[in-house]
């Protein structure tokens, strides 16, 4: 299978760490690629019409995107413990969980996005500060069953969300989040999450 992939972006981080976490990742083959908001991959459209990656073509042609579904075919196929809960509460915290790492991304490159522009709205600015701030202190208040709870979707996505924030901004958010910092130190050092390091290349 081939994956429209970039060393810089969290969501394609995200997937790389199901597929290394499966035994998956030699089984795909990378197909680098430059996009953003500010630069639509045109080559890309007639593979995935919104021109984002992560977009992954199966072997009979089959497209999937966006990360959140690739990620459930990989666990789907995949060996090792299931990343997505079948059902029930657990499925529904790890699918919530999901949705905050993802959201926090978004937010993350949008707001990069922003600053690279020569006048970022000082609204939406205020406005990202704000929700990266309760983003992390819902997070801090969740460390505790981050750690406890079965590795899975949620932790893959709020992990490599915080990566990302490590990557791409000055934010010194360890001290005021402690056991946050404590549990991403575990997420960072599994083996899945080394071998898919951000590059800015
Ligand atoms: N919801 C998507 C978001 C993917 C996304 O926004 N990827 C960025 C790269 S980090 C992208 O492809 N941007 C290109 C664009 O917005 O045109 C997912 O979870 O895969």
């Amino acid at each position: 299978m081939q994956l429209y992939w970039s060393s810089r972006s969290p969501f394609v981080r995200k997937v790389m760490v199901v597929a290394h976490e499966h035994g998956l990742a030699e089984r795909i083959e990378k197909r680098p690629i430059v996009v953003s908001v500010m630069k639509t991959g045109r080559e890309l459209l007639p593979t995935n019409p919104l021109g984002k990656i992560p977009t992954l073509v199966l072997a009979d042609g089959t497209i999937l995107y966006d990360s959140s579904v690739i990620c459930e075919y990989l666990d789907e196929i995949g060996s090792g413990p299931k990343l997505f809960p079948a059902a029930g509460p657990a499925r529904f915290n790890a699918l919530r969980r999901q949705a905050l790492g993802t959201g926090l991304m978004d937010m993350l490159v949008t707001w990069r996005s922003e600053l690279t522009r020569e006048h970022p709205a000082p609204g939406a600015l205020e406005g990202y500060g704000w929700k990266l701030a309760a983003s992390l202190q819902a997070l801090e208040a969740e460390a505790d069953s981050l750690a406890a709870d079965p590795y899975g979707i949620g932790q893959v996505s709020i992990g490599a969300a915080l990566s990302y924030l490590d990557f791409r901004f000055p934010e010194d958010w360890r001290a005021a989040h402690p056991r946050l910092a404590a549990w991403h130190a575990g997420f960072s050092a599994r083996p899945a999450v080394q071998a898919t390091a951000h590059i800015d290349a």
